[in-house]
């Protein structure tokens, strides 16, 4: 049994297109999705706010609000929780060039109005985190704005979040690149400058998906354990990825065990399940079937306890005396041990 409580974004299940190529499943309403979710085992859901409350742009604050308690029903109705809320920002034509950060003052200003909807949005949900995958702000053009006033405009937009709600917390779930070519903000260091920088730090924390990790030529665990080391970890998005290409959205330990492993082990050490949700953010390949649509999150979470129970076998005695002998090449081979079942 895992100490952990598991969470998923609707839009882990999708249609299968990519930048290439139309569809290649059907879509599936939310409800559909609520009911497989709870199935599955997992406790919450991460929404984007228009996942929960579809065009809103349209609508009125009060309207929003009446639709999102609708949405609460159906996640009680499957005995779900809402984990957080995330503008999304990135599909708007308001802010194709970004929207805390874009040039334009009334793209900047649409974006505060999608940042305080998400968090209405998120109360009437029951949650208090917003979720800020920053997808455009940065540069395609490296002359097209200034980094350190973007910086700044980041830090700002964030500080008008913690002051509209004084409960909310503001997790930033950094990536280095794509679909910008620069980001400001690509890793779990600049999220906790970021954070100190704010009127309420301890509000402020950082969201680590594997992925982006290993785009960033970093790795993984070491990146969730300097948010823990600060207590800033709010959530993690976990998945794999093949090296530094466009982002995958494996399913979590598909292609390198031994970091999914130390990603397991961290968040055991920490006892993460105090704190927050274990996120996926995770894609099925392009050619899975309608039927098999759901299948790379359950991988996901049989990868994910098998390392539990992994971790929970690694034995701290035997790798402390290697440690301390500096036995280095015995304890890697006792970890690989471990992780082919030879021990
Ligand atoms: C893409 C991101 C994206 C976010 C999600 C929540 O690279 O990982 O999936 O996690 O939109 O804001
Ligand atoms: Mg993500």
């Amino acid at each position: 049994m895992s100490q952990f409580k598991f969470s998923v974004g609707p839009w882990n299940v999708h249609t299968g297109a990519d930048s290439y190529g139309p569809e290649t499943r059907q879509p599936v309403d939310l409800e559909t999705k609520f009911a497989r979710f709870a199935e599955l085992g997992f406790s919450a859901v991460q929404f984007h706010d228009d996942d929960a409350v579809p065009n809103m742009n349209n609508m009125t604050e009060e309207e929003i609000k009446a639709y999102a308690r609708e949405v609460k029903k159906l996640l009680d109705k499957y005995g779900l929780k809402a984990e957080f809320v995330a503008p999304r920002l990135w599909m708007d034509e308001h802010t194709k060039d970004g929207g805390f950060m874009s040039t334009n003052a009334q793209d900047r200003e649409f974006a505060m109005w999608r940042a305080y909807r998400s968090i209405d949005i998120a109360k009437e949900l029951g949650c208090d985190l917003i979720v800020l995958w920053l997808a455009r702000e940065g540069t395609l053009c490296a002359e097209s704005k200034s980094p350190v006033w973007a910086t700044r405009q980041l830090v700002d937009a964030i500080n008008k979040m913690l002051t509209y709600d004084e409960t909310i917390r503001v997790c930033i779930e950094p990536k280095p690149n794509e679909p910008i070519d620069r980001s400001i903000c690509g890793t779990i260091g600049h999220v906790m400058g970021i954070s100190a920088a704010t009127i309420d730090p301890k509000r402020v924390g950082g969201n680590l998906e594997s992925a982006h990790a290993v785009l960033a030529g970093l790795d993984p665990a070491n990146e969730i354990g300097f948010a823990l080391a600060f207590d800033k970890l709010f959530t993690v998005h976990l998945n794999d990825q093949n090296g530094i290409r466009y982002d995958q959205d494996k399913s979590f330990g598909v292609e390198n065990l031994r970091s999914a492993f130390n990603q397991v082990k961290v968040l055991v050490e920490n006892k993460f399940w105090e704190k927050g949700y274990v996120g996926l953010d995770v894609k099925a390949m392009r050619t899975t079937s309608d039927e098999d649509g759901y299948e790379h999150l359950k991988n996901s979470l049989a990868i994910f306890r098998a390392l539990e129970d992994k971790v929970a076998k690694y034995d701290y005695e035997y790798a402390n005396k290697l440690i301390e002998a500096r036995k280095f090449e015995h304890l890697e081979m006792y970890t690989m041990n471990l992780l082919m079942g030879l021990v």
